[in-house]
């Protein structure tokens, strides 16, 4: 597997020795291995998607982490002697918590969830951006903590545990707010929460020249963070951001892979990359009807009702669960037009460009674009480079004039990618992938054909996902007993369409 040991879990701590529950239900694939194993006073139990289930415990501190981090080497010299040689990233945020304690998760640049245990206190922690999103059911019971909120769904209301949110549909669970670790004491109930990251809302002021080298350098080093030495695999449109990406991979035998429908492509731009850089490159190449169809296994994975959001992560699903061979390590350049404004062509001046730069580094949490589960329901790793944290400060904290400048959108990185891309790839316009791929157009067209009026298409579209959702996470059916025909009937033929 080209992802980490952990990809997922659903665990239940209690003070008691717990009863043996069954196996999730998880949109994710992968072996689950149960755990059961005491903590100090307290008691782990449930599963982790993993060949091995490494729960490293030492000095009273128990660790389970689904994902991985990066800038190892870094954070081995900061935690000192203990961290030499510790290669397993639990064994590290293990060596990380005993020398810094909590506050030590605010050191950690990686994508994960991770839940320790000390003495009688649970803490639940996201990485800086929650990109793998961490849901808790807190009862009488003990505190249930998953990667995927389906996992979680029996059981009574949650208390409102500081540090998190509600989740669409959902009675008790709640999810663990981006940047966050909550606290929990099961035997007392009492909890609270830090915060771990915080979008910066300053601005940087630079010179051209150190802008651009600035972001290439950081860039640079977050995708070679993110290489493990094995196959890698770059999902590439042909725009900016992907192809930045598989331009810095900078290692033989790179795989880049492309999808188009009878609807669009960008099959051309990607070529011409993939052509420049020297990769393997395969064009994938679906129906536009049935991939609006799979639209279940995008819901299911993300577990949202945003049908904007659920257009980009659409094709992405369905790209993956196409893609050939088991277990791939996937690069994307997913996110880089929120830090940048990619995706606001309509601002044409600076102050309102920055005010929807930083509206949106305030709302994407909870939105799970980034979540591993889009690729993990068909076994692959992915991992976003442009949200890797070092990246998502420069990025964010640069003054809007280096985001747009000399008429471009995303300048400050189109330059700095200028040696490494070919001219054309560096100059070509912003396409969104749910335009590229047709499919919010399909979308609609499947709604008007089936009689929705236009000015309703937007409420039915969020009406199939609530109803989607209600199916593949309140009850965790199955994405493929779910068909996107009958619930788009329902939608159609229930009332409520003129008062969702
Ligand atoms: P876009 O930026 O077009 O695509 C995101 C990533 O998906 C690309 O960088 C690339 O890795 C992959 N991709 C896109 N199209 C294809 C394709 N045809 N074949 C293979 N791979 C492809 C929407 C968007 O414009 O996607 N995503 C925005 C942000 C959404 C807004 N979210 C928010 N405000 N919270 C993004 O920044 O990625
Ligand atoms: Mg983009
Ligand atoms: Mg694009």
């Amino acid at each position: 597997m080209g992802g980490p040991p952990i990809t997922g879990f659903s665990i239940r701590i209690t003070t008691g020795e717990p009863q043996a529950g069954d196996a999730p239900t998880l949109t994710a694939t992968g072996q689950a291995v149960a755990i059961n194993v005491p903590a100090g006073g307290l008691h782990w139990s449930g599963w982790a998607l993993t060949a091995s289930a490494p729960i490293p415990s030492a000095d009273g501190v128990t660790v389970v982490l689904a994902g991985e981090l990066y800038h190892r080497d870094a954070l081995r010299v900061a935690i000192g002697p203990s961290a030499d040689g510790v290669n397993d990233d639990a064994e590290l945020l293990l060596a990380c918590w005993l020398r810094y304690g909590a506050p030590g998760l605010r050191l950690l640049d990686g994508r994960f969830a991770a839940v320790v245990t000390e003495g009688d206190t649970v803490v639940a922690a996201t990485d800086h951006a929650g990109t793998v999103p961490l849901y808790v059911r807190h009862g009488q019971d003990g505190l249930a903590i998953a990667t995927e909120a389906k996992a979680l769904r029996h059981g009574g209301p949650s208390e409102p545990l500081p540090g998190t949110e509600s989740v669409p549909g959902n009675t008790g669970v709640r999810r663990v707010r981006a940047g966050t670790a909550v606290a929990v004491v099961p035997s007392s109930g009492k909890a609270s929460a830090i915060r771990t990251w915080l979008p910066p809302e300053h601005r940087i002021v630079l010179p051209e020249e150190e802008a651009v080298r600035r972001v290439y350098t950081v860039l640079d080093e977050a995708v070679r963070s993110r290489l493990d030495g094995g196959p890698v695999t770059v999902v590439l449109s042909g725009g900016i951001d992907s192809s930045s990406v598989a331009a810095l991979t900078r290692q033989s035998g790179v795989e880049t892979i492309s999808l188009g429908t009878d609807a669009g492509d960008e099959f051309e731009a990607a070529r011409t990359v993939a052509d420049h850089i020297g990769t393997r490159h395969s064009e994938f190449r679906v129906g536009s009807e049935d991939l609006v169809r799979q639209l279940p296994w995008a819901v299911a994975a993300a577990e949202i009702i945003d049908a904007d959001v659920l257009e980009y992560l659409l094709p992405l699903v369905v790209m993956y669960r196409l893609l050939p061979g088991a277990g791939r390590r996937i690069l994307t350049g997913y996110g880089a037009d929120i830090p940048l404004g990619g995706m606001h062509r309509a601002t044409r001046r600076l102050d309102s460009l920055d005010t929807v730069i930083s509206d949106d580094m305030n709302t994407f949490d909870g939105l799970n674009e980034m979540s591993p589960v889009l690729g993990c329901l068909a076994g692959h790793w992915t991992t976003h480079p442009y949200w890797d944290r070092s990246v998502l400060d420069v990025l964010t904290a640069l003054e809007p004039g280096l985001k747009r400048r000399h008429g471009r959108d995303k300048w400050v990185l189109r330059e700095a990618m200028r040696d490494l891309l070919p001219e054309a790839t560096v100059s070509r316009p912003k396409l969104g992938i749910h335009e590229g791929s047709g499919t919010t157009s399909v979308w609609t067209s499947m709604l008007l054909d089936a009689g929705v009026a236009a000015a309703d298409v937007p409420r039915a579209k969020r009406a199939m996902a609530i109803a989607i959702h209600d199916r593949v996470v309140g009850q965790a059916e199955p994405p493929a007993d779910v068909s996107f025909d009958d619930v788009l009937r329902d939608v159609i033929a229930s009332p409520s369409l003129a008062v969702v």
